[in-house]
């Protein structure tokens, strides 16, 4: 079996170090975390971290630049992400080697977030000139009623290693355009993209006039993450990340009357009708499943098959897994990069065990390919495992390459199956029966945030509301109406009817 053949790490340091040097990158070392690359395992830089102390005072300073930046026009707000687009656009490519040095993904993939970040950059500066309220209809002679918008305060991003840059930007160009100020607090293992991206945008304010303290960013751990979570200074916290990670953030942002916005795993499924045209489905199961190393939380981990197309499906879904190539990210010919670390190549490992314990059976991939030289990075082939449709474990999310094959007879069963699990992000069905596809997508069809017909789980773009129900928290950012979640709303009435007029037709005299 092939070897994956590593790049030395003092290469990868020295690249890392010429994509910071470019953006103009100061990186603050020191010995409180470490940035890694998931290419070798091994270290790239030790780092400067923030403690509970310094969190609090960027919230401090956040929460100062708020009071003024409120009172900012919003179309001028929108002048510096504007100019943050035009940087990310010149940086494009620093930005995603960055990406691939520190997270693993694949050059066109790397790519492909930043196109993210300048797209919602682009969202943001319209978006600046559409922060529409409402007029609605008074019961009052002379009275008039509206609805506005106003900025809310201080948002805390928590974001995750897997779209290191573009969740953040999501959060931070639709809250600057609101009037807010922003503290980040990135994943540990992504600490260089958000040194490059927080330049980028300190760039993008002084060149557009805004001031420095619109953004801060704290680099760290748990202790970092309460701070920002606990401080009632903080009136919004969007946090990214795992189940546990949302029910512990949630309740005690709630516990102090904040407002949180929860982007957690999904468990997300596509439907193979009989109808489908396979020939569009393989190749975007492959994609939803093995993309990014099955390391998004809109990859596709259950394919929920006809029993009428299984046969058929099967062998060519599996020739396709094994001529996936494994290996450096840096290489044009590998689609699959490494899993951030080894423990989630442990829990895959476990998760294989349990199914196969469980009447499961591995149809290909789930084994780890060895480096040159040998080291701790964790690269593995992408694993297909047909299972019981009904196996307690296809209700669990394991964040790395494994997908599992159900069979269903009626679409009411392939629904109930869809649904049949605690997260509720994305779902597809590949269908050419119309009728199957609007039921699909009605309110008796699939439970999730999101829901596609004839194109897979993963890979949603800016624009649409952006996230899904159950145990995936509720939150929706990145589109539509979502902008209403980073700002404050006040109902106000005028009377110039000159009356005294109370609702409810009242009389108080
Ligand atoms: C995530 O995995 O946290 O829809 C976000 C997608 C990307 C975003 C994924 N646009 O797959």
């Amino acid at each position: 079996m092939s070897t994956v053949a590593l790049p030395p790490t003092d290469d990868l340091r020295a690249r890392a170090r010429a994509c910071l040097d470019r953006i103009g990158v100061v990186v603050p070392e020191g010995d409180d975390l470490y940035a890694r690359t998931p290419i070798t395992g091994e270290d790239l830089f030790g780092l400067k971290g923030s403690g509970a102390a310094e969190t609090e005072a960027a919230v401090a300073a956040a929460h100062e630049t708020f009071l003024a930046w409120r009172s900012t026009p919003a179309p001028r707000r929108g002048d510096v992400v504007r100019r943050f687009g035009d940087l990310v656009r010149e940086h494009h490519d620093d930005l995603a080697e960055l990406i691939t040095l520190e997270v693993g993904k694949i050059g066109a993939e790397a790519y492909g977030e930043v196109q993210e970040m300048i797209d919602i950059a682009d969202y943001a500066v319209g978006l600046s000139r559409q922060l529409y309220g409402r007029v609605i209809a008074s019961e009052r002679a002379g009275h008039r009623m509206v609805e506005s918008w106003h900025p809310l305060g201080v948002v805390g991003v928590i974001s995750a290693f897997n779209f290191p840059a573009a969740v953040w930007s999501w959060n931070t160009a639709v809250a600057l355009v609101c009037g807010d100020t922003v503290v980040w607090k990135p994943s540990e293992q992504a600490s260089l993209i958000a040194l490059a991206c927080d330049r980028l945008l300190a760039r993008a304010a002084e060149e557009s006039g805004a001031p420095a303290g619109i953004h801060h960013l704290v680099l760290g751990g748990r202790e970092t993450g309460e701070a920002l979570v606990d401080d009632p200074r903080v009136a919004l916290v969007s946090a990214t990340g795992s189940v546990p990670m949302g029910r512990a953030v949630g309740p005690r942002v709630a516990a102090r009357f904040g407002r949180s916005l929860l982007e957690l795993g999904g468990n997300n499924a596509a439907i193979i009708a009989p109808s489908a045209d396979l020939e569009l489905a393989l190749p975007a199961v492959l994609f939803a499943a093995a993309g990014t190393a099955g390391q998004r939380c809109t990859s596709l981990r259950r394919l929920i098959v006809h029993r009428d197309v299984v046969d058929e499906l099967l062998p060519r879904l599996t020739a396709a897994f094994e001529r996936l190539a494994v290996g450096d990210p840096f290489d044009k010919d590998t689609l699959v990069g490494p899993l951030i670390s080894p423990a989630p190549l442990e829990t895959m490992r476990k998760a294989i065990a349990r199914v196969t314990d469980d009447g499961g059976k591995l149809l290909v991939g789930g084994d780890r390919v060895e480096t040159t030289p040998e080291s701790a990075a964790a690269y593995v082939r992408p694993a297909v495992v047909r299972i019981d449709a009904h196996s307690p474990v296809v209700r669990e999310e394991t964040f790395a390459p494994l997908l599992y094959v159900l069979t269903y007879d009626t679409l009411e069963e392939a629904i109930a199956l869809q649904n049949d699990v605690p997260q509720g992000l994305s779902a597809s069905i590949f269908t050419r029966d119309q009728q199957e596809a609007e039921i699909f997508l009605s309110a008796v069809g699939a439970d999730t945030g999101l829901v596609n017909v004839n194109l897979g789980t993963s890979g949603a773009e800016i624009g649409g509301a952006f996230g899904g129900e159950k145990e995936t928290g509720g939150g929706r950012a990145c589109g539509s109406d979502a902008w209403h979640a980073y700002m404050r709303r006040s109902t106000s009435v005028v009377n110039y009817s000159g009356e005294v007029a109370l609702a409810q037709n009242i009389s108080f005299s």
